[in-house]
């Protein structure tokens, strides 16, 4: 299968062609794709060396599917073209995330949206993709009424930049590298992407809305502050959720054991609990931290952490082209 990875030379690119190479995603022939200023430059895949190409190049070559971690723009340019040409594309960027036409989708959840029309699917947002899934069996369960869920996300999120900015402020020399308006290290910003009228900012906004397109449920009410903070393995959430039904904590952990591509580690006693040092170069989404809120019924408390470039962008991503492929949807 002809597959092409646009935006090849980013954080997230870089994940998207390990995480094809490990799940051994049937590539046959890889199409890199970048911007005009990193055409011809060799990525590798599977040990072998490939140089990038231009948009227009990778169009004409027809690929089967074509994974894009390019930004916004670029994709509601080209993610059009690409789709013209029979290509099935899986669009990491918000571009077309809340468009009704579009599926956003979080595979253990809601692959069953998917059907033979989808030639541009929209990947969510990480902070949302590890969330919703922690909460998905929960949600059959009890039925989630409101979230309350507050982040604490790695730099990764923001690219190379920002990384490069926190390890040039840990080593104390100049920093040239400047991603965001205050310093990282050894600080906290309540600050993740614009701030919108409203006063919350857009990531907080895309953990709303993404979060009701996800879980098909446009009743479920959700209020969010996304916060920057010096780390590179994943983003972590603190998660309020209050049900309609009430809960018993051992059936609650049960349930999420049995979450395909949730892994629970509450073990407080031993210090056992999500971390993103562990949580970093995984794929599974770690809930911990069970307990419940004690200050009103019916409501649980749990700590949510997963790799931001891994379940939360590259493998979402691969996982809903392998279910498309499964099912005959991407041919
Ligand atoms: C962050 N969540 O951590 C963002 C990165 O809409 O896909 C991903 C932005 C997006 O900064």
């Amino acid at each position: 299968m002809k597959v092409a990875v646009v935006g090849a030379t980013g954080l997230v690119g870089g994940q998207m062609l390990k995480v094809l190479e490990e799940r051994n995603f049937p590539v046959t022939e890889l199409l890199p794709v970048a911007s005009e200023k990193s055409v011809g430059q060799t990525i590798h895949f599977k040990g072998q060396p490939f140089a990038v190409v231009s948009m227009d190049d990778a169009i004409a070559a027809r690929p089967a599917v074509a994974i894009f971690s390019a930004g916004g723009s670029v994709s509601k340019e080209l993610a059009p073209r690409f789709a013209e040409v029979g290509t099935v594309v899986i669009d990491n960027s918000s571009a077309w995330r809340m468009d009704p036409t579009k599926k956003l989708v979080v595979p253990e959840v809601n692959a069953h949206v998917l059907t033979p029309e989808d030639k541009i699917i929209a990947n969510p947002n990480c902070s949302t993709i590890q969330m919703v899934l922690a909460l998905s069996k929960l949600h059959e369960a009890y039925k989630v009424e409101r979230v309350v869920v507050s982040t604490y996300q790695s730099v990764t999120g923001t690219g190379k930049k920002a990384v490069d900015q926190l390890m040039q402020e840990r080593a104390g020399g100049e920093v040239t590298s400047k991603a965001y308006p205050h310093p990282i290290d050894l600080n906290v910003l309540p600050h993740i992407d614009v701030f919108e009228d409203n006063g919350y900012t857009k990531e907080e906004m895309k953990m709303v809305k993404e979060t009701k397109k996800i879980m098909g449920d446009d009743t479920i009410r959700v209020t969010a502050t996304t916060v920057r903070i010096p780390v590179i393995g994943g983003h972590s959430e603190s998660v309020n959720v209050e049900f309609a039904r009430d809960f018993d904590l051992g059936e609650v952990r049960r349930l999420l054991e049995a979450t395909e591509g949730v892994e629970v580690v509450d073990d407080p006693v031993n210090n056992r609990y999500p971390m993103p040092k562990d949580a970093h170069g995984k794929d599974a989404v770690l809930v911990g931290r069970l307990r419940r809120d004690e200050s009103q019924p019916n409501t649980l408390n749990m700590w949510v952490v997963a790799d931001n470039l891994r379940k939360g962008a590259a493998t979402n991503a691969v996982q809903i082209a392998e279910y498309m492929l499964r099912q005959g949807l991407i041919k």
